[in-house]
């Protein structure tokens, strides 16, 4: 009997590096299914890469359970919805961007991973891969709560690992640093003017090169567990070590 096409899910689909990774998986050779609250522009990413649409809220464990229920077979979960807002002190930090930056970066990861862990583990060969970011290896300044959300996906990460150990999943984190995407438009709350100064004078990487690397991990052989990478731009040597120059 021949195998089956492989199923990849990737969470937050609808634009940037969720789509990106959506578009190279289907490139890849699997059969993708793409989650998002944006239902229309998630359709239209999934009929640019032939995969299926379903609307995903990674906060709520009702849509939750309503997503992986519709999910047959899982053999790849991108775990990528969630995101950063608001840049305050932790003095001036406003709890409901800390509860939003939880709520969709940690606990959407842990709603969405458990659920779909029985069906990775059914496939035979599961894989796990989590996107982290460089704010959750160093702290910096007016990142709090986006550091403390993504160091607590570092933890689940190895936690996951950890517990998988002897069983036939594989789990990775990917740390990509500066990405131009609509990332620090959605943290500065709209303000084009800021999310523009995030990325001017430096050479970013962008949605494309994290998909490359979520692509290439994916498609290693069922043996090799690729645990962590950072990925960074040339232009940048940690969080807020970036070279504006050009
Ligand atoms: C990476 C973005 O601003 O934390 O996720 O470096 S940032």
């Amino acid at each position: 009997m021949s195998k089956p096409t492989p199923v990849a899910v990737v969470t937050g689909a609808s634009s940037g590096i969720g789509a990106a990774s959506a578009k190279a998986l289907a490139e890849a050779g699997f059969d993708v299914v793409l989650g998002a609250r944006r239902l229309d522009r998630l359709k239209e990413v999934a009929e640019s890469c032939g995969g299926r649409a379903l609307e995903l809220d990674v906060t709520d464990q009702a849509s939750v359970d309503a997503f992986t229920g519709a999910i047959e077979r899982c053999d790849l979960l991108v775990n990528n919805a969630g995101g950063a807002v608001g840049s305050e002190t932790i003095l001036e930090a406003k709890d409901e961007d800390w509860r939003w930056m939880y709520e969709t970066n940690v606990m959407g990861t842990l709603r969405v991973t458990r659920a779909l862990l029985p069906k990775l583990l059914d496939s035979g060969d599961g894989q796990v891969i989590n996107i982290g970011s460089v704010a959750g290896r160093e702290p910096y300044a007016t990142g709090g709560g986006y550091n403390a959300a993504k160091h607590a996906v570092a933890a689940l990460s190895r936690v996951l690992r950890l517990e998988m150990f002897g069983q036939p999943i594989r789990v990775c984190e990917i740390d990509p640093g500066l990405v131009q995407t609509d990332f620090s438009l959605v943290r500065f709350r709209g303000d084009q003017e800021k999310a523009d100064a995030v990325y001017e004078g430096t050479n970013p990487l962008t949605a494309e090169d994290v998909a490359e690397t979520v692509s290439w991990v994916a498609t290693r052989p069922p043996h090799v567990n690729v645990d962590q990478i950072l990925l960074l731009a040339r232009d940048q040597t940690s969080a807020r070590v970036i070279n504006r120059s050009q």
